[in-house]
């Protein structure tokens, strides 16, 4: 009796988590009001995946010459499949930072390329959804955290948040 209430109770519990939305669902979809689509590509010290300061570390580094493309986002949405069309590419400045201007509006996909020795912490597709307006925006949208493979752990370190 006892087994087949624990188990009823297991059974339960797994309809409850299949049932619950997956809280991340969103986490990489942003809708970006504007005159263009922007970021940031930087160096993620203690891999939490915010862009941050710390005493000991200052700001994160930015990364340059990281390549970024944009797509049209077709076919299945906020994925990348053969249906997409490749609008434009960039690669960040020295301050890490990539913009796309002149873009119309709809769905697009931001897509990250790794540098050499650096792995992602958060995802290296971001769908947008893009609404022109003649007015730019003066914060950055993305961001995209990477890290470097070889560099020793830093995650003791708090970085406070940072956003501009
Ligand atoms: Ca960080
Ligand atoms: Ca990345």
């Amino acid at each position: 009796m006892k087994t087949r209430s624990l188990f009823i109770s297991f059974f339960v519990i797994i309809l409850v988590l299949i049932a619950l939305p997956p809280a991340f669902a969103d986490s990489s979809s942003l809708t970006i009001t504007g005159d263009s689509v922007s970021g940031l590509v930087f160096d993620d010290l203690n891999g939490d995946g915010e862009y941050g300061w710390s005493v000991a570390y200052g700001e994160e580094p930015a990364l340059s010459s990281v390549g970024i493309q944009i797509y049209r986002d077709q076919g299945i949405l906020a994925q990348i499949d053969n249906a997409d069309v490749l609008v434009a590419q960039a690669k960040t400045n020295e301050q890490g930072i990539f913009q796309f201007k002149g873009l119309a509006g709809g769905s697009y996909l931001v897509v990250e390329n790794d540098l050499t020795n650096f792995v992602s912490v958060t995802a290296n597709v971001i769908a947008v959804t893009y609404i022109p307006e003649a007015v730019g925006s003066t914060e950055l949208q993305i961001f995209f955290a990477d890290r470097q493979v070889d560099r020793s752990q830093l995650s003791k370190y708090t970085f406070l948040p940072l956003v501009r």
